[in-house]
């Protein structure tokens, strides 16, 4: 009899053990799965950031009415994309917010990088008496006068009735090489 209790003891010590075990196993587990379904929300948002980052040419929305603005003091326009629907009437309003430098802003007729380069050339030969203009404006669609810091222009041209990529420049010297440039996607 005395056996058989201290058995029985045993016994369910043993299955106390087990019970506490596997309880302890359950519980150890359900702290584990809250960081890793936090963890896959943390990797989640990046990658969505990271998409939204890379968005496709032309996705910004349909304006015909194009405010140019250089980028602080740097050479460079913010935006600079634009888009455009095909054959409307567009207005350019460029305020030079620079108080440093001179821009310009010359929309060519192609996306043409060889074209943009030597109209670039071109404008800087043409010299501060000209604003930077190229001489041959065949494959100039639009164009503002020179800006110097604070100055302003406004312009309007028709956007090509060809849907595609057209890119535009500022001729200020060292200035299309540095980064003065962007395009208008037309649709
Ligand atoms: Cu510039």
């Amino acid at each position: 009899m005395r056996n058989n209790t201290r058995l029985w003891m045993v016994t369910l010590l043993v299955l106390g053990t087990l019970v506490f075990v596997g309880c302890g196993k359950k519980a150890a587990k359900a702290p584990t799965a809250d960081p890793a379904a936090g963890g896959a929300a943390a990797t989640a948002a990046p990658a969505a950031g990271g998409a939204a980052a890379t968005a496709a040419p032309g996705a910004g929305p349909i304006s015909n009415k194009l405010e140019v603005r250089p980028k602080g003091e740097e050479l460079a326009f913010n935006p600079n994309e634009f888009v455009v629907a095909a054959g409307t009437e567009i207005t350019v309003n460029f305020e030079n917010t620079s108080v440093v430098n001179p821009h310009n802003w010359i929309l060519l007729n192609s996306n043409s990088e060889e074209l943009a380069t030597k109209l670039d050339t071109d404008g800087a030969a043409a010299g501060l008496d000209k604003g930077y203009m190229p001489a041959d404006l065949t494959n100039v669609l639009a164009h503002t006068k020179l800006l110097q810091p604070g100055e302003k222009d406004t312009i309007t041209f028709n956007a090509p009735t060809t849907p595609g990529t057209y890119i535009f420049i500022c001729t200020v010297p060292g200035h299309f090489v540095a980064g003065c440039r962007g395009t208008v996607v037309v649709k």
